[in-house]
């Protein structure tokens, strides 16, 4: 991560301010925080600055320092959680209809010999425990408390 000093940012708004008229968009923004490394949705940007879609060079400035100090990377990191969590549903998720059945859920934990019959464990109160629409399936949000809970 690159931290940049005031002139430095002053100096590439009036560089990102192609027309000139002391406004930069949002898309811009988001292509200058990448180029520095910060990786950002538009929406998220967009819930950062509000309904505007464009800032001045002083919103910029506050901006930046606002991007910088909150650390959008952070929620980079829950992005790939997200991501790595949606491989491992996928994994138990064996018919792929986008739910984790208590058969599935057996299947796959035996398959990583996590599933010891012995201990006497049913995967049908397994999933009660985090299955909160009551159908009786996981699906990704409920499988997602429960890696969390469970990590
Ligand atoms: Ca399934
Ligand atoms: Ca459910």
């Amino acid at each position: 991560m690159s931290s940049l000093s005031a002139n430095d940012l002053h100096k590439i708004f009036t560089k990102l301010d192609k027309n000139g008229d002391g406004l930069i968009s949002i898309d811009q923004v988001k292509w200058l925080l990448e180029r520095i490394g910060f990786h950002t949705t538009l929406e998220e940007l967009q819930r950062l600055v509000g309904p505007t879609t464009s800032l001045d060079s002083i919103e910029f400035f506050i901006f930046y320092d606002i991007v910088v100090k909150s650390n959008i990377g952070r929620s980079n990191q829950t992005n790939s959680f997200d991501g790595d969590l949606a491989e491992a549903f996928k994994v138990f998720d064996l018919n792929g209809d986008g739910f984790i059945s208590c058969e599935e859920l057996q299947k796959v934990l035996s398959r990583f010999g996590l599933w010891d019959e012995r201990e006497g464990r049913d995967c049908k109160s397994m999933i009660n425990i985090f299955d909160t629409n009551s159908d009786g399936l996981l699906d990704f949000e409920e499988f997602r408390t429960m890696m969390v809970s469970s990590s």
